[in-house]
């Protein structure tokens, strides 16, 4: 899905990978990323997906398990521009506002920015959540476990010292 004119140039020189979380706990769950991970094109090239892993719902109890996937991917886009487009495809898949943490057809989050980091309003890259998250880390260690992240220490043992229960292999 395009968030841009084709005739606009805002593009970075150097195209760094990017590592992007998806997570959806309403309605067809794995069709919410399916079709997310589809609507990147043309302006994301994902080069690998994660498994899909099923999740028990975290910093709010009472809501559906999740199922949660890690893509990477390269892209031209700025973090700024790669966000406009994540909650365009979140709209046009028909995510609603609901509580923070809540329920929601498809989340879409940028995790990393090649080692880029960013802190604006609505947009911290890293992912400030990531290195505590076991629903992240899990698939991110899939593809990239030895990637050095917070505090400069792999993603690998980010993960050891987290307690993975209810983090689980989806069986469809
Ligand atoms: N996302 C949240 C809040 N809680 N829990 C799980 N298991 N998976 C998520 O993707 C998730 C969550 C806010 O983005
Ligand atoms: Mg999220
Ligand atoms: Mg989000």
């Amino acid at each position: 899905m395009r968030v841009l004119a084709a005739s606009t140039h805002v593009y970075n020189q150097r195209m760094p990978t990017t590592y992007i979380g998806l997570g959806s706990n309403l309605g067809e769950r794995q069709n919410y990323l399916e079709r997310a991970t589809a609507m990147l094109a043309p302006d994301v090239t994902v080069l690998r997906r994660s498994p899909i892993y099923e999740t028990q719902p975290w910093g709010y109890a009472d809501q559906g398990t999740f199922l949660n996937q890690v893509l990477e991917a390269e892209t031209y886009l700025s973090p700024r521009l790669l966000l406009t487009l994540l909650k365009a495809i979140e709209a046009r898949l028909g995510r609603k506002t609901r509580v923070r943490n809540g329920p929601r057809e498809i989340d879409l989050d940028i995790l990393l920015y090649g080692d880029q980091s960013v802190n604006e309003r609505n947009l911290i890259v890293p992912h400030p959540g990531l290195h505590q998250r076991a629903f992240i880390l899990t698939p991110l260690a899939d593809l990239a476990p030895d990637l050095r992240i917070a505090e400069g220490r792999p993603v690998s043992q980010l993960l050891a010292n987290l307690d993975s229960s209810g983090v689980d292999r989806y069986q469809p």
